[in-house]
């Protein structure tokens, strides 16, 4: 593996990035999506692979086995970010699966299975609001109608911001029939490979989400004139609604609950107004789904006995869940036989991040590997891993992507 082809590609689809010096910054299908897509088709084409897109805007790069009717190892992640993010949350990934094609190249490995360098789009959410939109189309778990209406903050709907990007070799990615299995290398998000001292991490476990948006509707009035007694404050019952949410997600649930409110927004949003809207984000997750369905199911009654209390009108509008999943043990002991081959410390572990790997889990068998974050920072600019860790795992993650395409 050379280390400066790495950076290098890590650097370039980096450098397509809509907030230069906040941390990186790149929606799906916006200018600097498709500039740092546009690179990745160029890379792969120029490795001699077979590149199309899907009518999602899911990016595929196809190296042919020697017997093609095999079903097809995938492996790969996304290139979207959330905004002033990191340079390497689903980079890695998607590098990840491109050096494992360049390497079966520049060995002269043939993989008996194809194998199949994917990029998914909209694993973030950041743009149309449902994390992992792309695998989860592709996989049939959200339907082609309820995708393209997707709205972004604009109003601007999925299909049009897809039609924008004029893409083309418009093509079929295979049916989950004809995929072996899917593999992904990601940055870990969390400190524990860093605490415990390890290179890799081999992924057990994905964690269920399931998110909302949560609508609190009162009575806008004069922030002078009203008296306490008096008022139905929107954002005062968003607040109280807020800290219970963490409280759940810190005591009441499981050891692995948590809950995160990171976005809200009130109407009309001015200081001498009592807020007569408030509309907040709900993020909660969990590796086990009975916990998971309890612990939502353990906000809404919070929410609607502070609602009832405050005299507000309270409505949670859901998104589609995506339930905890258990990775392949096959997979994962190949990539720990590598790891012990080449002599670096791994270790076993959950994921509290979910991934397209979690949705390609419910349809095909996954492997997920994870290179260390430094003091567990991610979705943030100051997300890092150090370039030898990143080598590590692209060299451990190839070892795998070759043993299960049989490649000789
Ligand atoms: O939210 C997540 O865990 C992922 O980064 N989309
Ligand atoms: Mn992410
Ligand atoms: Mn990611």
């Amino acid at each position: 593996m050379h280390p400066d082809q790495l950076t290098g590609m890590i650097d370039r689809i980096n450098s397509f990035n809509a907030t230069p010096g906040r941390g990186i910054t790149r929606l799906t299908f916006t200018p600097q999506y498709e500039a740092a897509r546009r690179y990745l088709v160029e890379e792969m084409e120029a490795l001699g692979l077979t590149v199309y897109v899907d009518d999602i805007g899911n990016l595929f790069g196809s190296l042919k086995g020697s017997d093609p009717n095999l079903p097809a190892v995938m492996a790969g992640s996304h290139i979207d970010t959330v905004n002033h993010g990191g340079r390497y949350d689903g980079v890695v990934g998607t590098v990840a699966a491109v050096e494992s094609a360049r390497r079966m190249i520049r060995e002269g490995i043939k993989p008996r299975n194809p194998f199949i360098v994917a990029v998914f789009a909209e694993e973030e959410g950041s743009r149309f609001g449902q994390v992992m939109a792309g695998s989860r189309a592709l996989t049939g778990l959200l339907d082609r109608q309820t995708l393209y209406t997707l709205t972004d903050s604009d109003g601007t709907p999925y299909s049009e911001a897809l039609d924008s990007a004029n893409l083309k070799n418009i093509n079929r990615c295979p049916s989950p029939a004809n995929i072996k299995c899917m593999l992904e290398a990601h940055i870990e998000q969390s400190v524990v490979l860093e605490q415990r001292s390890k290179v890799l991490g081999i992924v057990q476990s994905i964690a269920g989400i399931q998110q909302a948006t949560v609508t609190i509707e009162g009575t806008a009035n004069h922030a002078g004139a009203t008296p306490m007694a008096m008022r139905s404050d929107a954002l005062a019952a968003a607040a109280e609604m807020i800290t219970a949410i963490e409280d759940v997600g810190s005591r009441r649930a499981g050891p692995s609950t948590v809950a995160t409110v990171g976005n809200i927004d009130c109407e009309p949003n001015v200081s001498n107004v009592i807020s007569g809207l408030c509309r907040f984000s709900l993020d909660v997750r969990d590796s086990d789904a009975e916990i998971l369905t309890d612990a939502v199911s353990g906000i809404r009654s919070l929410c609607s006995d502070i609602s009832e209390r405050r005299g507000v009108e309270v409505t949670f509008t859901e998104k589609p869940r995506t339930e905890p999943v258990t990775l392949s043990r096959s997979i994962g002991q190949i990539f720990e036989e590598s790891a012990r081959k080449r002599n670096l410390p791994y270790m076993w572990m959950p994921s509290g991040a979910v991934h397209d790997a979690a949705v390609m889990a419910q349809v095909t068998e996954v492997g997920m590997l994870f290179v260390p974050s430094r003091k567990g920072r991610s979705h943030v600019p100051e997300e890092f891993t150090a370039e030898e860790d990143i080598l590590a795992g692209v060299e451990v993650f190839s070892d795998a992507v070759i043993s299960l395409c049989g490649g000789s």
